[in-house]
């Protein structure tokens, strides 16, 4: 594929915030997402001077104009062209080129010999940064995690699932990702969920667990966990980082915990190794590992699992070196959506061709669907 003309121009994310969408040869679009819960170790998401600066410089730039793509290789010439892209309009930039050169199939022309589909890990409860006002969790999302043979089952017992705890908990609130905003605390949640996710299981015979992203550094001030919304009895506690690893251990050995991301802030890579140690689930980095390579090999050892969001990183070749790290030192890669998303579903594509065994996209909302519909017709095409 030769590129002849590329276009960026505004548009509005799922949060109502400008991002950027890019357009390969009129024809193939993409746009990138946006955090709210952002780690200090990700890369800024707009150079310098904004959006409206990363648009114009992309629109007036010649630099790709002519450049042939034809594996993911070619991507270093697309980054190395335009070295003051960066974050956001790189990952636009690059999505539209791989659709582009993929003409829509990227897993395939990343992969050929590509069969699996992740399971999808989606958010049913939330709080934290994700929605506005106090009275929330401040557990930032609860997740449901199916263990099905097929992604069909899986996606329809977590949309299930997400159905009945709204009828039950009678809230409109949701999260900027289409998560329940109950005004409840852990301990209560934890309940409720347990509860549907058993009457579902017995009615389908599938397998779903239980996950959590604490989300720790948004709650964490003056060298404590401060919860607002800790128990029922108790809202307000603060918690030493000891009794933080304590309250992990006891939630996750009492409701069967998968997944546990961020359960401690991004700099305390030893309190993820020590539940890591005591506990049989996925203790996953995001705002400790920010999809950053060094960041990666210094948390090997802490963690057994690793978020990967193309835009915390801002560039679709170091992405890969993560997930490859991941995948080659036994912790698992789980590639995520933002809050703040579009209807791109290029991490589907991602998770297909590069052996993500986990997607986290959410379960509700247009943005959220657009990527678990693509599994679907990718899961046909395979
Ligand atoms: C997270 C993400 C996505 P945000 O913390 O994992 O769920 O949130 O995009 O706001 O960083
Ligand atoms: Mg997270």
């Amino acid at each position: 594929m030769e590129i002849k003309n590329v276009a960026a121009r505004k548009v509005l994310n799922s949060r109502k915030q400008p991002t950027i969408e890019v357009t390969i040869n009129k024809k193939y679009s993409a746009a990138a997402p946006s955090g709210a819960s952002t780690g200090t170790y990700e890369i800024p998401s707009y150079p310098d001077k904004g959006v409206d600066f990363a648009i114009r410089f992309i629109n007036e730039s010649k630099a790709l104009k002519g450049l042939k793509i034809e594996r993911l290789e070619d991507f270093e010439k697309v980054e190395q062209l335009l070295p003051t892209i960066k974050g956001n309009p790189m990952i636009a930039l690059e999505f539209a080129i791989l659709k582009a050169a993929s003409k829509n199939k990227i897993w395939k022309f990343l992969n050929p010999n590509a069969k699996n589909i992740p399971m999808p890990l989606g958010n049913v409860i939330g709080g934290g940064a994700h929605i506005k006002g106090t009275e929330k969790p401040d557990i930032q999302e609860f997740l449901l995690l199916p263990k099905t043979e097929k992604f069909k089952d899986a996606k329809s017992v977590n949309e299930r699932i997400h159905k009945i705890i709204g009828k039950k908990l009678g809230v409109k609130n949701m999260t900027d990702e289409g998560a329940w905003a109950p005004k409840l605390d852990t301990i209560s949640i934890l309940e409720i969920i347990q509860e549907a996710v058993e009457k579902v299981q017995a009615e389908t015979g599938l397998k779903v667990t239980i996950g959590l992203d604490v989300a720790a550094s948004e709650f964490f001030t003056n060298e404590k966990y401060e919860y607002k919304n800790y128990s029922k009895g108790n809202p307000k506690k603060i918690l030493s980082r000891e009794e933080q690893v304590t309250f992990m251990e006891e939630l996750a050995k009492k409701y069967n915990l998968s997944y546990i991301e961020d359960p401690f802030q991004e700099n305390d890579f030893e309190s993820f190794k020590e539940l890591k140690n005591r506990v049989n689930a996925l203790i996953c980095g995001d705002d400790l590992t920010t999809t950053n390579l060094e960041r990666l090999k210094r948390a090997k050892d802490c963690i057994n699992a690793v978020i990967i969001k193309p835009n915390q990183i801002g560039s679709l070749l170091k992405t890969k070196e993560a997930v490859d790290y991941a995948l080659n030192n036994n912790i698992t890669p789980v590639i995520s959506h933002r809050s703040g998303e579009t209807m791109d579903a290029t991490i589907s594509h991602l998770a297909v061709a590069w052996n993500i065994p986990i997607i986290k996209c959410g379960i509700h909302g247009k943005e959220r669907q657009a990527k678990l519909k693509e599994l679907l017709k990718i899961e046909k095409q395979i």
